[in-house]
């Protein structure tokens, strides 16, 4: 069962009710946007709050939730969908891997194909498990036509009952554990379906999703982009670079915060860097008027490295998608080959910096 709730809410006081419901009316107010996800396991009587517990509490504008064994490994899992394109999740279910099941699919005749409201009932020691087919499961959702019995520990079902729309019922003999059954209205034997195991990929890494938003990948070499210096000279990458030099190239923007707290960091580090063979230099992304600003960012952030501007199309030298994100770093080798790449600033990424200039002194005031 799915639901959501806000803070007050879960306070449950009828004040509450009734100043939302007026909002609702009177001011157009939308509870769009407030909802955290909630899953509650029935303890048979009460429900209990897991969400937390499973990991699916999360505070996105959900809507639709479809469950389905997408896995076909025998439990189902659950997709949530959420508004105005925003991130959706796929969760996969790894509760009870070991415990059995098994799964029946209907065909009916008479009571139409997909035999909506059809009921399968399966009978174990430990009692009669009743599933209705159902269409829809959640708002604008619809979830697994297949219908799975959790099975605990037995090993078969010691008989299986249709109950068809049409009125038709029919009773089968034992199912083991573990099998898919496709059962037609009319007919007198099961049919076992074969499903390919399939897997669910596990959530990608930041690192995974940082390069998947890049065309310059490690390994590549750094395109020869564009560059024009604040003197007005125009160059490229590769014209530029000596093959005595390695690079920390650094892409920013006068817009962007994180990049104005990284620049005075880089600018301190600069010179011992620049004795380690490696040089700074800075490349602005801004475009358009934003680009006269850049000499006087230059020279507020104390910045001793060498600066450029570069052209619009460079974007999609860089970035595989629409979406631009700065700060970011790339670590070039004396034979013009990405060795790392960088994005936004962290403690992380100026001790690793910090690293390449031997220098061990305390942070300076430009790191958080
Ligand atoms: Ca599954
Ligand atoms: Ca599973």
């Amino acid at each position: 069962m799915l639901a959501s709730s806000t803070g007050d809410e879960a306070a449950g006081n009828q004040d509450y009710q009734r100043g939302h419901m007026g909002k609702i009316f009177a001011e157009g107010f939308s509870f769009s946007g407030f909802e955290r996800d909630k899953l509650y396991l029935n303890q048979g009587g009460a429900y209990v709050d897991i969400s937390g517990l499973s990991g699916l509490d999360s505070v996105g504008d959900g809507r639709g939730a479809a469950w389905a064994d997408f896995d076909n490994d025998g439990d189902y899992d659950l997709l949530l969908t959420e508004l105005q394109g925003q991130v959706h999740h796929l969760y996969r279910n790894e509760v009870g891997q070991q415990r059995h099941w098994v799964r029946v699919m209907l065909e009916g005749r008479e009571s139409g194909p997909d035999a909506w409201g059809a009921e399968v009932r399966v009978k174990t020691s430990q009692g009669i498990a009743v599933k209705a087919k159902t269409g829809g499961s959640g708002f604008v959702s619809q979830g697994d036509p297949r219908l799975l019995f959790g099975l605990d520990s037995e090993e078969a079902v010691e008989w299986l009952e249709v109950r068809w729309p049409s009125g038709e019922r029919q009773r089968f003999g034992s199912v083991a554990a573990g099998a898919t059954v496709r059962v037609v209205e009319g007919e007198q034997s099961l049919q076992p379906v074969e499903l390919a195991a399939t897997s669910l990929p596990d959530p990608a890494g930041e690192d995974a999703e940082l390069l998947a938003a890049l065309v310059v990948q490690p390994r590549d070499e750094f395109p020869a982009i564009a560059l024009q210096g604040l003197d007005g000279e125009q160059t490229n990458f590769s014209a530029f670079r000596r093959a005595d030099r390695s690079y920390l190239i650094n892409l920013w923007a006068t817009h962007c915060g994180p990049c104005l707290r990284e620049m005075p960091e880089l600018a301190a580090l600069a010179p011992s860097l620049a004795a380690n063979g490696i040089e700074v230099v800075g490349i602005s992304l801004d475009m358009g008027a934003a680009k006269a600003k850049v000499p006087s960012f230059a020279r507020r952030l104390g910045v001793n490295y060498q600066l450029f501007t570069t052209e619009e199309h460079v974007f999609s030298q860089i970035f595989s998608g629409d979406q631009v994100f700065i700060p970011l770093s790339f670590f070039v080798d004396r034979e013009g080959m990405v060795k790392d790449v960088m994005a936004g600033w962290s403690e992380e990424i100026a001790a690793k910096i910090r690293t390449w200039s031997g220098d061990k002194s305390p942070l300076t005031k430009g790191t958080q």
